[in-house]
């Protein structure tokens, strides 16, 4: 967090603590899993090593319930090797836009060359139920914040990768789409806002997602996006938000995603 102290520094160490502690020299592809999407992390492949979070530097715990706090390394059949983020740090939580993508930088540092963000958020499509994913077309991010610093300009034209979405609609060509809109939160969006995002494009809004896109794209990284919508956005349903059904959502959907990913893993 200290200004004079580069992120990228902090990130190279982390991943030196991530390859003795894992035993993993060099991470090929990265995932975090955000709500619904934990279970991938059993279906992928064999798990080598499980480090909580904390043990590896610039890592917060997240207090958020439906987010556990580790970093795994999992072996998948074709030999190559993951990185499952089980550890994300929210915008809404006030710690830095460095943490909230330290992870993707640590990815990065770590050698992984494909950055999986998936997420849990709400749905503008009148058509779309909860337990529907969606690959991510393109990102508004409403957060008036970047990770980049200084005069960093970077290009995010096919931020997420038309290739590897190619890849997801092979293991399912009717794969809902969309353009993730990402609000700053914790709150969900007023019926007005929801409006908004769809008037300027946006399908999917969540609390995650763009700005760790922004830094796996700084990164080099193709970047594959997926929510899981686990409920209509506010005003597109009538039906009151709350969290615990955002997460019970996420869980009754969990095994089936998680073959999903998986299926998709395998051919990146
Ligand atoms: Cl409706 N909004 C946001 N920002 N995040 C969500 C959500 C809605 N539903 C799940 N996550």
């Amino acid at each position: 967090d200290d200004p004079s102290v580069s992120p990228f520094d902090v990130a190279r160490r982390a991943a030196a603590q991530l390859a003795s502690a894992t035993g993993v020299e060099r991470h090929d592809i990265a995932l975090t899993l955000g709500s619904g999407w934990g279970k991938a992390a059993d279906l992928l492949g064999e798990t080598v090593a499980e480090v909580p979070a904390s043990e590896i530097e610039g890592f917060s715990t997240s207090g958020v319930p439906g987010h556990s706090g580790t970093l795994r390394s999992i072996r998948l059949e074709n030999g190559r090797h993951a990185l499952v983020i089980g550890a994300r740090t929210h915008f809404y939580e006030d710690k830095g836009v460095r943490r909230v993508v330290h992870s993707v930088r640590t990815a990065a540092a770590a050698g992984a060359r494909i950055m999986v963000l998936t997420n849990g958020a709400g749905g503008i499509k009148r058509h779309w139920t909860p337990g529907t994913p969606a690959l991510i077309t393109d990102h508004i991010n409403l957060t008036a914040s970047s990770p980049l610093e200084g005069a960093t300009f970077v290009d995010l034209t096919d931020l997420y990768s038309s290739r590897l979405r190619a890849v997801a609609r092979e293991v399912d060509p009717a794969f809902e789409e969309g353009v993730y809109v990402q609000f700053r939160g914790p709150h969900y969006e007023t019926p007005a806002e929801v409006r908004y995002a769809e008037t300027i494009g946006g399908h999917i809004v969540g609390m995650s997602t763009a700005l760790e896109a922004i830094a796996a794209r700084e990164a080099g990284m193709e970047i594959l996006g997926l929510s899981l919508i686990t409920n209509l956005a506010a005003g597109i349903s009538d039906e009151p938000l709350s969290h615990e059904e955002v997460i019970a959502a996420g869980k009754s959907a969990e095994q089936r995603l998680g073959v999903l990913l998986s299926q998709i893993v395998a051919r990146l």
